[in-house]
């Protein structure tokens, strides 16, 4: 197993700060919450039938309050760890690509997370209920979120805008989740062995889980509501993303063109949103993302917390599990996805030496 470098990021400690920020009223309703550590140094809070993350829990209550979609609204929905960052990318490249000089994609000078802000990790973060007519750059608005869809706003769910929703098997999942907070947590913070983490896991017990429960959310209503929601799969993209990137841009009603297809422009996307590409940046080697939308708009209220852009490239491998989970761990993992799976029609692809692939019963 490689050594874990830290580095320096003021998330977890920034959810500390925000907990203690809570005015009586909402600690009282907080402290109806189920409540639990989670393996991330950050308090989750079980709310809605997810585990919020605390540094968020205010913002996604107004955010629930307020946040209205518009028919031509596009949603990137994940759960943490499992491509958000690489979904940001193709989506922002694919919808806007006639919105900017093509040898000039912002991405190669800003991180997508940056492009592609989260409504409530950014826009609601300082402001319960901030003016979001024009708060992109580029029209139509392209927003980001990784609240499970039983909890979207009934504006996201009843309105025309579409979704795009990108989940990962669970494996690959956890050890990703496990690797970026154990870089994060930082200084003061003791690290958390995989034994727990992969025990919370297993238990539903993680930033916006269950795992489960949010994969299959998406699941059944991209299958009631196809022209509403995209459901992809990370392992499929990684397998063959020019036929995703068309399919993506269909489903955005931005269809290449049979000239575009002709220049390339598929395989140009695909090449710069690729993690080889990415990664090598400068502004995703050296550059850190800032959290909480610090734009003068907000100004007054200005809490931010900063994650290194690096931490967002570690390795994009599929089958990377098999080199941290024990043997009964697999075991177990596997069993669980058998029992969620069940009669879903969902499948994961898990890639790994000694592993089939899991297919539903
Ligand atoms: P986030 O929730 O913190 O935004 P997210 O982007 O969802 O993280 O997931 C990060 C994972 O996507 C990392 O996987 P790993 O830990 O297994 O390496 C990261 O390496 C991977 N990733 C980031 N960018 C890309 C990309 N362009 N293509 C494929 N995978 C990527």
């Amino acid at each position: 197993m490689e050594k874990t470098n830290k580095c320096n990021s003021s998330f977890v400690s920034t959810a500390h700060d925000v907990e203690e920020s809570w005015d009586d009223e909402f600690q009282q309703l907080v402290q109806t919450f189920p409540k639990d550590k989670g393996f991330t140094g950050m308090n989750l809070y079980f709310f809605q039938g997810f585990w919020c993350p605390s540094i968020v829990l205010k913002a996604v209550i107004s955010c629930q309050k307020h946040f209205q979609a518009f028919d031509s609204d596009i949603i990137i929905a994940t759960l943490p760890k499992c491509g958000t960052t690489w979904l940001k990318a193709l989506t922002f490249s694919t919808l806007y690509r006639n919105q900017f000089p093509r040898e000039k994609n912002p991405l190669l000078t800003y991180n997508p997370h940056s492009l592609v802000r989260f409504i409530d990790y950014d826009f609601y973060f300082n402001d319960t209920c901030p003016d979001l007519e024009n708060c992109t750059l580029y029209q139509p608005r392209l927003f980001s979120i990784h609240l499970p869809y039983a909890s979207l706003t009934t504006s996201i769910k009843d309105s025309n805008c579409k979704i795009v929703y990108l989940c990962r098997n669970p494996m690959d999942t956890l050890i990703s989740f496990w690797s970026f907070f154990s870089r994060l947590r930082g200084e003061g913070f003791e690290p958390v062995s995989l034994d727990e983490a992969f025990e919370m896991f297993c238990q539903g017990i993680i930033q916006f889980g269950p795992f489960f429960d949010h994969v299959l959310g998406y699941w059944r209503a991209s299958q009631e509501k196809s022209s509403k929601i995209l459901f992809l799969q990370y392992e499929d993209l990684k397998e063959d993303i020019n036929s995703h990137l068309k399919k993506l841009a269909m489903f955005l009603g931005v269809p290449f063109t049979e000239e575009e297809e002709k220049q390339g422009v598929v395989e140009e996307i695909a090449k710069i949103c690729s993690f080889e590409n990415m990664k090598d940046l400068e502004v995703n080697k050296k550059g850190v993302q800032t959290f909480g939308y610090p734009q003068e708009t907000f100004s007054g209220k200005t809490k931010t917390f900063e994650v290194p852009c690096e931490a967002f490239f570690r390795k994009a491998k599929m089958g990377d599990w098999s080199n941290y989970l024990t043997p009964s761990m697999v075991e177990r993992l596997e069993k669980l996805i058998q029992e969620k799976l069940e009669n879903s029609g969902l499948t994961f692809k898990l890639f790994s030496k000694t592993s089939k692939d899991i297919t539903s019963t």
